[in-house]
């Protein structure tokens, strides 16, 4: 087990000598900003991979795809395969650059928030949850939607406040799953061929439906559907443990990572928390929220997982700037801490 920095569109001095500094191996990227419109090219990735490289560093993944690369095979509508073709091209040329990972989420509206502002411990900004009011029909623009596509290079998050995707298609569990199966069963032989491994990011909030639009990544048994769609190593969860919270705290968590994690299906963790379960949560420091740390950290030890573990949504502290340094350092350094703990047998 390790930790990387992560979650930045872009190559930064500053985004890679943080990481340097911080003495992670390896940095991941949340939608690389990377030229093209449909699919992204060897040249492209390469370029990245060895500028990563200049700081001492390797990419550990790449974490989504634009929206638009495969919208329309969420929806099941025509230039599907197309798409699809599209995406396969892309694992292919992750591969031969040297990618290992790619992370993927089947969130047709993207993740919602329902305020975001000083209401963590001291003040500090954090997010907040409520579905009485994301279940509003009239109170669609108090929404805080993430739109990566829209993103300031330098974000920490991409909330947008009431500007919305435009995927708000109606969509049944049942047509979703059959879609995500098809996408499935379409990329997994690319991957495997490619040498890489692709997995699904938990859907937040872990609503059943927003506004008509089914979600199906909610619990931790569709985890493991999704997981199993077909037996093969190269398919796995990006495990989000903030999500996995909010759908049931410290037991949720402790369940998705036993049974996930004993048949080898995460791919890496988001280790953040929230305080509270759906209905209604707010994000919060590490070691204040539903789980304790330490346990989860021991938990993932037993299992045998031995991938990278990210941060995820820092609350914004004193001044802090864009990506969130001050917010992401701190919690980094609590990780790094439980894991020499852990894995040093002093906590067993
Ligand atoms: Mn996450």
């Amino acid at each position: 087990m390790r930790v990387a920095v992560g979650q930045s569109p872009v190559a930064t001095d500053e985004y890679l000598a943080f990481a340097a500094q911080l003495g992670v191996e390896g940095v991941q990227f949340n939608t690389p900003d990377l030229p093209g419109d449909h699919r992204w090219e060897y040249e492209d990735i390469k370029r990245l991979v060895d500028r990563v490289a200049e700081f001492g560093l390797r990419i550990e993944a790449f974490e989504n795809l634009p929206n638009h690369f495969y919208d329309k095979v969420l929806l099941g509508l025509p230039g599907r395969d197309e798409q699809i073709e599209n995406v396969r091209a892309t694992i292919t040329n992750m591969g031969r650059a040297g990618v290992p990972i790619l992370g993927l989420n089947v969130m047709l509206q993207s993740v919602w928030r329902t305020d975001v502002g000083p209401y963590g411990r001291g003040g500090a900004t954090v997010s907040i949850y409520d579905h009485d009011v994301a279940s509003d029909p009239s109170r669609l623009e108090e929404v805080w939607v993430a739109r990566r596509d829209r993103r300031v290079a330098d974000a920490k998050d991409s909330w947008v406040r009431g500007e919305h995707l435009g995927n708000e298609v109606p969509i049944s569990h049942d047509e979703l799953w059959a879609n995500v199966e098809y996408f499935v069963r379409s990329i997994v032989p690319a991957a495997e061929e490619a040498g890489i491994r692709i997995g699904f990011h938990p859907d937040d909030p872990p609503a059943e439906e927003l506004h008509g639009v089914a979600r199906i990544l909610t619990s931790v048994d569709a985890l493991v559907r999704a997981a199993t769609i077909v037996d093969s190593p190269a398919l796995g969860i990006e495990l989000c443990l903030g999500t996995v919270s909010e759908m049931g705290g410290e037991p949720a968590v402790l369940d998705a990572i036993e049974r996930l994690g004993r048949r080898g299906k995460i791919l890496y963790v988001h280790l953040r928390d929230v305080a509270g379960t759906m209905p209604r949560f707010r994000e919060c420091f590490l070691g204040e929220g539903n789980y304790s740390p330490l346990r989860v950290i021991q938990a993932l030890h037993r299992v045998g997982f031995d991938g990278f573990i990210l941060d995820d949504h820092t609350p914004g502290l004193v001044n802090d700037d864009g990506y969130g340094y001050r917010g992401r350092a701190h919690a980094i350094g609590y990780i790094q801490a439980l894991l020499d703990v852990v894995t040093s047998g002093a906590a067993s």
